[in-house]
This record gives structure tokens, sequence and C-alpha cells, in this order.
């Protein structure tokens, strides 16, 4: 991409540091514990022992008796204003505090409202409750089997653990291209249940102002202001209307998909601000953010897949079973209660495909939110992925041309997938030829050979996956019915300095710098003179929030188009300045000049004054604009992932000693900021194929509740990830730009497993489940007689 801007201006293209980072590598970061009120109560929340029990009795006297608590809040005290249940984003129904029975170890049970911190603690650990165990259902097949206990006994007319089934693509079709094949593979693949484990856990400030009845929360949400929409219609008739709701959500150390919903903790803490009038804190501790906020992941697959001889792939058949824990809590589009997981015909061209998904309760914290995923592509791209490397197998074809053979064209886009999807553009045959060209592919291979014939083990692993990001079109886009548009608000002030704000919300992404690069790059004002804000419901247009990856493919795009409203009234102004017809001007960014007299201009700067002290009559003053973009299509970012790895015959270890990444996300904004979400997003997809898991035993004890047991990899465990990227831009988005930020986490998993597989296919394996941890490895090698 040939640079429009100097360094100086700093638009598309440009590695501009973070604007935001001198303020976190100081320390000087605003988080939401940072934030402190006058007469400030803090909320400690007392939890279930038991997976699944009867609640007798809640018995606070002791807890009152410690200095300090204020009162134990419980859900009986909750039901009085019909608080005690909440909406949640899947339109399904969560305990804020349970009246009759829990439903999963770590549930709320009381909270404790005390004047430090300390005191909720103390207070919480001696708040004495009577529990009546039940069964607890925790395996989502056994959960669906006749006869099973009914969770959701609050449900009057549900009869079994069933949420819903959901199904996608033409059946007899698929069904017929299965009975044509000439190959067909089938396996079972399990996507574990995971957690986004960010360094900060969830938490909240809730202020009501008595006085002038207005509710500010303080808040660590991707989404202000679907948060605050949400709060005035469940809280509306306890009198919170949306103008008088203010929801700011501060500096946030990462969201990644697990501070979209809206937790328990955030209602009580409201709901007891309301009701003393003073700021009330709550903050989740690492083992409550670990043990009871939203999961990800937990899809237990069935996949098919149907090739000609030759290696012609033909259709793909899917079933799911969802596990949702004790009730469906998903981040989706409301349309979508799978996610976008039918983007799983991924970078081939099928011509059939099916996909059926059954949601399930079982007795464990809310499940099926995104984790760095778009929701639930990561299901999808780890499913075709392995299906596609267990058929090239199988057929005894090289995965690498056995997937050139199978992409689609690039002369296919817009290419209509057979699940429905419009892919916008994509060179997938270029992206893993430059993958296969930078490791030495052909290279690996030969020392692949020469060491199975020592016994030794070798795997490389490709990843080719196919994304969809940036939610979206609003035909078919809404949560909870608000459409998915996103936007962007511009104001020019007099001396040519600009503040822009934008319904979205960084986490990390680095926004106050890309977005300002998109407004240097269209206005030519430098991006060092541009603030941009975000989180305020008060301050910034209504929009959607960031998840998804949707903030370049929407916000961005809104940036671009508000910019463009701003610069066509800038080319009146300068007309009117240069006394000249405004056709007759001809525009770079930041510069108008008189056609075939270039030295007469007028930078953005000059207009900008002049919009305020000298524009021409009739026209208002001021240089502003806004935009609420709803985009015509999603955005289709691809890659190719490969994988090299040598296993340890000793102990099981699987050992990555290479990792290339080829990213494409059209146009690129920041190239270095790019750059760091593909290690950041790598880093997060080691972490699910070879650590982190939360499984639960037979009775519904967490597994994995703190960092002692769940394995999130650090600096020793990472390998040094080399990228690199192609550029195929996106016909549809004004910049040509597509989202990244979850790329990396989507293709990686596939990448290593699919390595791994490879090094011991020989021996009969076809298939391991993520996480691919050492003890699981060594069992295999053992089975097949070559551990040493
Ligand atoms: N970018 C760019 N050029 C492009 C595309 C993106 O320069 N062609 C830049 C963007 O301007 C932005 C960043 O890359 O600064 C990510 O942009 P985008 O892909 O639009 O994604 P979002 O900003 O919407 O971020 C969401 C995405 C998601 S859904 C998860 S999950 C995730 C991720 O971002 N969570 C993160 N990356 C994260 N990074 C950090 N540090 N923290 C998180 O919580
Ligand atoms: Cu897919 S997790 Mo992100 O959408 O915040």
């Amino acid at each position: 991409m040939t640079l429009r801007t100097s360094p100086e201006v700093g638009g598309m293209g440009h590695s501009i540091k973070r604007k935001e980072d001198p303020r976190f590598i100081r320390g000087k970061g605003t988080y939401v514990d940072d934030v402190v009120l006058p007469g400030m109560l803090y909320l400690d929340i007392v939890r279930s022992p038991h997976a699944h029990a009867k609640i007798v009795k809640i018995d606070p006297s002791k807890a009152m008796a410690v200095p300090g608590v204020l009162a134990v809040i419980t859900g009986q005290d909750l039901a009085k204003y019909n608080l005690h249940w909440m909406p949640t984003l899947m339109s399904d129904t969560q305990m804020v505090l349970p009246v009759e029975k829990v439903m999963y170890q770590a549930q709320e049970v009381a909270a404790v409202l005390a004047t430090s911190r300390y005191a909720a603690a103390d207070g919480a650990a001696v708040v004495e409750v009577e529990y009546d165990p039940l069964p607890a259902v925790v395996d989502p097949h056994k959960a669906l089997e006749p006869g099973a206990p009914v969770l959701r006994t609050d449900k009057k007319d549900k009869k079994d653990n069933h949420i819903w089934h959901w199904e996608w693509g033409d059946r007899a079709a698929t069904d017929r291209a299965f009975a044509e094949a000439d190959v067909t593979v089938k396996e079972k693949i399990y996507i574990p249940r995971i957690h986004v484990a960010s360094i900060e856990t969830c938490g909240c400030i809730a202020h009501f102002d008595k006085v002038d009845g207005k509710l500010t929360v303080w808040m660590t949400t991707q989404a202000p202001h679907a948060i605050r929409t949400v709060f005035a219609l469940v809280a509306g008739h306890v009198g919170l209307a949306e103008h008088k709701i203010r929801i700011i959500s501060p500096d946030i150390g990462g969201g990644f998909g697990g501070k979209v919903p809206v937790y328990p903790g955030y209602v009580i803490a409201v709901a007891a601000s309301v009701l003393t009038g003073k700021p009330v804190k709550w903050i989740e501790d690492r083992m409550e953010n670990l043990q009871a906020d939203s999961f990800a992941r937990d899809y237990h697959i069935t996949a098919e897949l149907a090739a000609k001889k030759d290696g012609t792939l033909t259709a793909l058949r899917i079933k799911t079973l969802a596990d949702h824990g004790y009730t469906d809590a998903a981040a989706n589009p409301s349309k979508f209660p799978a996610g976008l997981f039918h983007v799983c015909t991924g970078s081939y061209d099928l011509k059939a495909a099916h996909v059926e998904v059954d949601g399930a309760y079982t007795n464990k914290p809310p499940g099926g939110i995104a984790y760095r995923c778009s929701f639930r592509v990561t299901e999808a791209v780890h499913t075709i992925e392995r299906m596609v490397d267990i058929m090239a197998h199988q057929l005894g074809q090289d995965p690498a041309e056995f997937r050139m053979k199978n992409f689609i064209r690039p002369e296919q886009f817009p290419y209509k997938s057979a699940l429905g999807w419009e892919y916008d553009s994509g060179n997938y045959g270029g992206a893993l030829q430059k993958a296969m060209d930078g490791v030495g592919y052909a290279e690996l291979r030969r020392e692949q050979a020469e060491k199975r014939n020592r016994g030794e083990l070798m795997g490389i692993g490709i990843s080719s996956f196919t994304e969809i990001v940036g939610a979206g079109p609003s035909k078919h886009f809404d949560i909870l019915g608000i459409k998915m548009f996103d936007s962007c608000e511009i104001r020019i002030h007099p001396t040519g300095k600009a503040i822009a704000r934008f319904g979205t919300k960084s986490q990390g992404q680095g926004h106050e710098t890309t977005y300002a690069q998109i407004l240097a790059e269209e206005l030519g004002i430098p991006a060092a003179d541009i603030q941009v804000e975000e989180g305020d419901t008060d301050t910034a247009p209504y929009g959607l929030g960031t998840y998804a990856s949707r903030s370049t493919p929407v916000a961005g795009a809104a940036a671009a188009v508000a910019s463009r409203k701003i610069l066509d009234k800038a080319r009146k102004i300068a007309a009117h300045l240069l006394e000249v017809a405004a056709e007759d001007l001809v525009y770079e960014p930041g510069k108008f000049s008189v056609k075939g007299s270039p030295n007469r201009s007028k930078t953005i700067q000059d207009v900008a004054f002049a919009a305020y002290t000298n524009h021409p009559q009739g026209m208002e003053a001021g240089l502003e604009a806004v935009s609420y973009y709803d985009p015509p299509n999603l955005t289709y970012p691809f890659g190719s992932y490969i994988c090299v790895v040598d296993i340890d015959k000793g102990t099981g270890e699987v050992k990555i000693r290479r990792f290339l990444a080829i990213d494409d996300c059209g146009n690129i904004i920041n190239p270095m900021i790019v750059q760091g979400q593909v290690h950041g997003g790598l880093t997060m997809g080691l972490a699910p194929a070879l650590f982190e898991e939360i499984s639960y035993d037979e009775f519904g004890n967490v597994q994995g509740g703190s960092f002692i047991d769940y394995l999130v990899p650090t600096a020793v465990e990472t390998p040094k990830w080399e990228t690199g990227h192609t550029v195929t831009p996106s016909p549809h988005h004004p910049l040509g730009a597509k989202g990244v930020g979850e790329s990396a986490t989507v293709g990686a998993p596939a990448a290593i497993a699919n390595a791994v597989v490879d090094a011991l296919w020989h021996l009969g394996v076809r298939h391991v489940d993520i996480p691919i941890t050492p003890p699981k490895v060594w069992k295999l090698l053992r089975e097949k007689g070559v551990t040493e």
C-alpha cells in the first residue's frame, strides 16, 4: 500500500507509537478499581460450594456482627423489586441472587455490603447458608437423556434440559453429496470450556445520586451503550430511565469477550447503591473470575467431510451439542444462537453443507460467550481445518497441496458459501504460498521423512482459516433488537485540532491511536492533534461496542464516512476562501488547491479556522459530522499458519519449533498494532491448544478454578512467533480494511493440533482433542508402543 500521508501526519500504514502507552507503561491508567469515591461502600459475594442444591436457609447474623458490615443482601431482598432474575443476551433468564436453588459451584448466593473491602470479605466468610444438595447434571449428553433431572424448574413448562435446536444449510443436497462421495471421513471433536482470564477481572462502581436521580456506573464493559439500554429496560420499573443512566467504561485490562455480558455482581451493586444512595464498589477476585464468569467454547462436535477420489472436496456435515451451563448467556447476535458457526465451510469451495447445533443446560456457569472468536468462529475453523487435514492424510495427499486444490479461487470472489455467507475478498493460495516459502515447506517435509526413518516424531501443521468479522449488517445482526451499526462523531476545533468519539470501547487494542490515524488519513490532520474518546455514554454517540473484531470494520468505517462528510463542507469553505468553485479544487490529505495552480491552496487548518471565523454566508458555522455506519457486509480476513512441532517420546511434550503466521486483514491502519494483535492472538491460540481447559468432576466441582490448575501460558511457554502478511482489500469497506483482532486466536489452535497429528498419523493417530497436554500425548505414544 502506498502511503498518502507523511509520518508526521501519521495516516494509514504508519507504525506510529500508541498514544495510550505513555499512561499505561507509567502505571497511570485509570482502571475501574482505581476509581474511588467519597463514602464508597464495598460489596463481596457469598458463593455456593455445591453445583446443584436447594437453599434451605441463609443466616446473616454472624456476618452482621462483623464490624463495618451494613447489610447482607439475598435473593429474597431482590425479589421484592423483581430484580432476582435478569434476562441474558440470548433472551434466557439468569439469577442475580437465588431464591430457591443454586445451579453451579461458585454461583452467587448472597452479597455483603460493608464500609471496607476487608469487612465485606470477612462478612461474606461467615454468612451461614444451609443447603440441601441435589444431583448435579454435568455431562450435556446425559443432560438430554430421558429421565435426566430437569434443571430449569423455574420455567413452568420445561420438561427437559434442551435449550434450542438450530440448523442451517441444505440437508437433502448434503446427504446426496455424501451418498455420491468416493471418500468420507468422520471425527468427533471436543472443543473444551475455556476462560478468557484477562489480566483485569470484572467489576464496577455504581453510584446512584439521590438528589438528581441519576445512576452512574463505572464498569468493565466492552459495550457501554448496550448495557445502558439493557439497564433501562430491566430496571425501568424501579424508576431508572435511560437519560438518568450513565455508563462509563474506563481503561480496561483485557476484555476478549468476557466483558460483554452483564454479571450478577453489577446488578447487585446497582441495587445496593439505589437503596443506600452511596457509591458501591464490587470487584471480583481471580478465582471468582475463573469460576463464575461466562465461559467460552464447550462444543461437542461430530463432523463429516466428503470428497471425490481425486481429492476434490464436495460436502460437509456437522452435528454439535453445545453446553451452555444453567442458562444460555451467550453473547451472540440474537438471530444466531450458535453464533457464526456456519462459516464452518472455511476457505474451501464446497458445494453442499449442513450444520445442526443443539443447546443443553447443565450445572455449570453460564457459557457460550465469545473468546476472541467473533461468535463461534474458532469452533468452526478448528473443525474444518482438522477435517481437511484428516481428509488429506486419509487420501495420502500433502495437506498443503490438498488445500491449494480445494481453496476458493481469487476470481470466485465475491463468493457465496454453501451456508449462505458472501465472502467479500480473498486470496487463500497467495497466503499459503507465502507461508510455505517463509518456513521452507519442502525442506521441512524432507527433514520430517528422514526423522521418521530414525523414529523421531516431527509434525508440520497448517491452518488456512477464513474468519467472518465486523457484525454487522443490521438486516441480519442485532442484539436484543438493537441493530449492530456503529458510530463516530467528529468535531474540528477552530485551531485545527479535533476530537472524535466512538460507540466502541478499546480494551487494549489501541483505538486512541488507530482511529486518530483514520482521521489523519482522510483529513490530513496529524494523528497527534486528534483526541479519541470512547466508553462514556453521556458523551459518545450510540454504538454497540467492541467485540467480534468489529471496531475497524464498523466504527472505523464510520470514522471514514464522518471524515468525508467534513471534507464536503471543508471543500465549500476552501472554495469560498480561494474564491473559486468547489469543483475547481483538488484535494490531497490536509490540503485543497486550485486545479492547475497548486500554489493557491488552503490547509485543513485554514479551513477549520474559517469555519468559525469566516464561513460563507448562508452556511452554518462549525465543522462537525457524525456517522452511524451500517456495513453492507461483514469482512472476511484470512490467513495461513504453519506450525512445526517435535514431540518428546519420553514425556509426551509437544515442542513448537517454528510458527509462522501470514495474515490478511485487507488494508492495514497501523502495521505495528496489527502485529501486536497477531502476537497476542497467537499466544491466546496456543493457550487452548496446549494448556487451558476448565473441566468438572461428576459432582460439578470445577477443576480449573485458579491459576494453579488453569494453565495460562507465560513468556516461557510461548514460542517465538514469526509473522507476515498479504493485503487483499475489502471491496465494500471505505478504507478496504478488515478486522484482525481475533484472527490469530481463531487460526492458531488448528495449526498446532494438525502438526501434532501429522507427527503421529503414521502410528495410526487420526485426531487429538485440545488441549494437547503431555499426559494425553504420552498415553497415545504408550498405546502405540513408541514411548522412550
Ligand atoms: N487494525 C489495523 N488495521 C486493520 C485492522 C485492525 O490497524 N486492517 C487495528 C485496529 O485499528 C485496532 C486493532 O487493530 O487498533 C484491532 O482492530 P479490530 O480487528 O477492528 O478489532 P477490535 O478493535 O474490534 O477489537 C476486538 C478484538 C476482539 S473481539 C478481541 S476478543 C480481542 C482483540 O480485539 N480482545 C483484546 N484484541 C485484544 N487485544 C487486547 N490488547 N485486549 C483485548 O481485550
Ligand atoms: Cu469473540 S471475543 Mo471478542 O468478540 O470480544
